[in-house]
């Protein structure tokens, strides 16, 4: 029996390389040795600000992007937490075996409430819970995310761990798996790529507008002159060429900015180059999908149909453990 792999993805704005460097392309590898869940997590992203009249374009958007970078809905689900009722009765029981201390510790809860002061709400405060009850619905084991979620995943297993020490063995204890690049910075070097900070290139990003972008990328600060040597440990566009260029290109640039022996703009061609080239056929084919809604419709119709009959069988056992279903 191969094992459960959840993960999820927010249809929060224009999927970015943050998100396919650090998930999607480490999704799609997996499909084969894992039996796999994706999920577009719509009902995380109305915990801030959102146009409502947008919410499903964002959506086929986000099923569009993933199945673009290769995701095949033949060799896993594919689907949107809204279309299964019980990720939200999940985490109304989840809320009540984990403390509002456990919660209040989230880096992620402390960044977004200072990114949206205006609108601090109580779904910002629970987000994670909900993360769990998406996990734990599928009794999931394995889930792929970016450096940024590894605290929530961390928090998914206490979860897992106090209710199973409550109300008996039921859900296993989720683990975290990193990619090679779990951690992209944004192109202005100080935030992570983030969909809400403006400071990514987007999955389906024209070739232009790709240049354009990196050749205002912050580097290496402390690399002022051309004959400065710089530090790749510090420079995003490095973190950037370990997710796009070949083995042999990635030390050429490491030795060459140490050295001084290759200058920013030429490292940013090569990028650019790899970029450009990667992001093609993925720019291509989301075209082509988002010009069939139908087709999207039909995969996450599909994906929630095989999700509900999962989600109503962990329901029944976790309804049985509280005491709450009926015994006649
Ligand atoms: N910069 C990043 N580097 C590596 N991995 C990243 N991920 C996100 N940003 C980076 C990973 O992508 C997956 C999907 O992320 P998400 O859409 O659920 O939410 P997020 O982490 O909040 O992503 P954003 O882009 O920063 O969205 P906004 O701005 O809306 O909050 C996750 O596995 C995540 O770790």
């Amino acid at each position: 029996m191969k094992k459960k792999l959840f993960s999820g993805i927010q249809p929060s704005g224009d999927v970015h390389l943050g998100n396919y460097l650090g998930a999607i392309k480490k999704w799609v590898n997996l499909v084969n040795d894992y039996d796999c869940i994706f999920c577009i997590v719509d009902y995380h992203a109305i915990t801030v600000d959102y146009d409502a009249s947008t919410m499903q374009q964002r959506i086929l958007n986000a099923t569009a992007s993933n199945l673009a970078a290769g995701l095949d809905p033949e060799k896993c689900v594919i689907f949107a937490q809204s279309h299964v009722r019980e990720h939200t009765e999940l985490a109304w029981i989840l809320n009540t075996v984990i403390s509002m201390g456990h919660l209040d510790r989230m880096t992620q809860y402390k960044e977004k409430s200072e990114q949206h002061k205006s609108n601090v709400n109580v779904g910002l405060f629970t987000y994670p819970v909900l993360q769990a009850a998406d996990i734990l619905l599928y009794k999931g084991e394995v889930v792929p995310v970016g450096e940024d979620q590894v605290q929530h995943i961390e928090l998914a297993r206490e979860i897992a761990r106090k209710f199973n020490n409550k109300f008996g063995e039921i859900f296993p204890e989720p683990m975290e798996q990193l990619s090679e690049s779990a951690r992209i910075m944004g192109l202005d070097g100080k935030n992570k790529m983030s969909k809400s900070m403006n400071n990514y290139i987007s999955l389906v990003e024209p070739p232009e507008s790709i240049w354009k972008k990196l050749s205002t990328a912050v580097t290496d600060e402390n690399r002022k002159r051309r004959n400065d040597p710089g530090d790749p440990a510090i420079c995003n566009i490095y973190t950037l060429h370990k997710g796009f260029s070949s083995d042999s290109q990635i030390e050429e640039v490491r030795a060459g900015c140490k050295s001084a022996g290759i200058g920013c703009v030429d490292c940013k061609k090569i990028l650019n180059e790899n970029i450009t080239t990667e992001l093609a056929p993925i720019r291509e084919k989301n075209n082509e999908l988002i010009a069939k809604p139908d087709y999207i419709y039909d995969v996450l119709q599909t994906g929630a149909k095989k999700c509900s009959e999962i989600a109503a069988q962990t329901m029944e056992e976790v309804r049985e453990a509280i005491g709450v279903k009926p015994s006649r």
